[in-house]
């Protein structure tokens, strides 16, 4: 049967004049599902929707449709940059300080869900095809589509952070997102915290019983549940195995010159760590200087929301902090931090990951974080260091668990790891942990993610509004 996919991200960009699969989860989850079953996602068409509202894709023989939606640059500036990017996306990851609260912010979120969600219900021709909405951007929608079709199947994924209802308390619009999102009859998270806390914040809902990991409300149940989401897999396996992919890992630790190589890889956000973790590279070599001259960082950040001056603020202090580092360490032509600002190919960040000695994935807060099991799938002798205030922990036990926050310890726990690596019977010691972590990101694969969340979303009964037993 087809499916509807609402995302405020549309899954194909175009290249030299041709549209392509964008690169990102997404897209790479549910691309391969719609091109199976037929259907249409419906998305912000950041540039000339209006001049393309519409795509059948692939272009050769089509199997599914986009929707480009227009939205006007005023509207985009309050709902997108503004309570997508400046309220929500601070409150879900527990940054208090930094969420903007103004109505007109609201008012336009408003005005672009009502937009979607009047979009999803011209494509949407057969009531019994499942809609399924992604995250933090359209909230409001699965109740909008509720209204116009009460005996609809819609699912909802979160792919941040939930936090527990005191955080949303700061927030004078929780009632209606919240009511905005329980039109859903599956409600899907990355663990079993975000769950508990979702779960917490329908309790503070006046008319809402939780009852086990269902909600009853308004006549209807909503089931919450916990689905992680992984990554590709095999593509990951495939580009590993390339041999001019291979060949670049080996210029990668050549063009460092040191015995030891770590990566770091992120989209340039205030929640991923990044001047904590560098203040913790130059710790560790003012506490520990036999490291200097015998491993390099390659931190590879890709430009985000640079719109926005809290993030271009961000951009200034990590390169005033690579320099202040460099310039105090540099030495006989070794580099203490390569910083590498820009979007790679997939192909390329494999290429760092096979030639690095360990992964830092040190988010503040992180929905999942899916470098760490990038990582830990591709790596052949590395380790993974990763923040337990990642979703990615509560999936990867086996990771080398840190806490982003403390500087000093972070330095501490990259020496043991960096000591260990230096003979061999050390570096054999994380054999089989290495090979428990390539298991659990198996698992995971985002093509399974994807095939769960939809069975159990299409194996729920519908309960109509009033005729639930409940
Ligand atoms: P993001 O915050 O974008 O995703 P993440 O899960 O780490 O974070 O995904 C980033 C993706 O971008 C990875 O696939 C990575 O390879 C890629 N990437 C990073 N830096 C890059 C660079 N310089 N060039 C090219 N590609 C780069 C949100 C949530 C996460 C959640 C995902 C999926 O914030 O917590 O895991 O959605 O649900």
């Amino acid at each position: 049967m087809s499916l509807v996919v609402v995302a405020n991200r549309e899954p194909l960009r175009q290249e030299r004049g041709r549209w392509v699969p964008a690169v990102g989860g997404l897209a790479t989850a549910l691309l391969p599902v719609l091109e199976r079953r037929g259907g249409t996602w419906v998305a912000w068409g950041e540039k000339e929707a209006d001049a393309v509202p519409r795509l059948a894709h692939p272009p050769e023989a089509p199997r599914f449709t986009v929707r480009r939606l227009h939205v006007p640059a005023r509207e985009v500036t309050g709902s997108y940059h503004g309570m997508a990017n400046r309220v929500l996306w601070p409150l879900a990851h527990y940054f208090l300080e930094r969420v903007e609260l103004r109505r007109a912010f609201y008012a336009a979120y408003q005005a672009t869900n009502r937009r979607f969600a009047e979009a999803v219900l011209e494509e949407w021709t057969d009531p019994a095809t499942p809609v399924w909405v992604h995250d933090y951007h359209l909230m409001l929608v699965p109740a909008l589509l509720r209204a116009a079709r009460p005996g609809a199947r819609i699912g909802f994924f979160w792919h941040i952070p939930w936090p527990p209802p005191e955080v949303w308390q700061v927030l004078p619009w929780t009632r209606q997102l919240l009511e905005g999102v329980l039109g859903a009859d599956l409600v899907g998270l990355h663990t079993p915290e975000y769950v508990a806390n979702f779960l917490a914040t329908c309790r503070t809902l006046p008319g809402a019983v939780v009852d086990g990991q269902r909600v009853r409300w308004q006549g209807r149940t909503i089931r919450v549940e916990a689905h992680p989401i992984g990554i590709d897999t095999a593509r990951f396996a495939q580009w590993a195995a390339e041999p001019r992919v291979r060949e670049r890992a080996r210029r990668i630790r050549r063009m460092a010159g040191t015995p030891l190589v770590v990566v770091g890889v992120d989209r340039l956000d205030y929640t991923k760590g990044i001047p904590e973790r560098l203040a913790a590279w130059e710790r560790l070599f003012e506490r520990y200087p036999q490291w200097l001259g015998q491993v390099t960082l390659y931190q590879i950040a890709v430009p985000s929301r640079t719109r926005l001056p809290s993030y271009r603020l961000l951009k200034r202090l990590v390169d005033e902090q690579v320099g202040r580092i460099n310039g105090a360490y540099m030495r006989d032509g070794w580099v203490p931090v390569h910083y590498l600002y820009r979007a790679f190919t997939p192909r390329e960040l494999t290429a760092f990951y096979l030639a690095a000695d360990a992964a830092l994935v040190t988010p503040l807060r992180d929905g999942m974080n899916l470098v760490a099991q990038e990582y830990a799938w591709v790596t052949e002798n590395g380790v993974l260091i990763l923040s337990s205030l990642a979703g990615a922990a509560s999936v990867l036990p086996e990771a080398v668990a840190v806490n982003p926050f403390d500087v000093d310890g972070l330095a501490d726990t990259l020496h043991e790891v960096l000591a260990s690596l230096a003979d061999e019977p050390g570096r054999r010691r994380w054999d089989a942990r290495r090979a428990a972590l390539k298991e659990r990101v198996a698992a995971l694969d985002v093509h399974r993610w994807a095939e769960r969340f939809l069975a159990s979303l299409e194996g729920s009964p519908v309960t109509l509004a009033g005729a639930s037993p409940g």
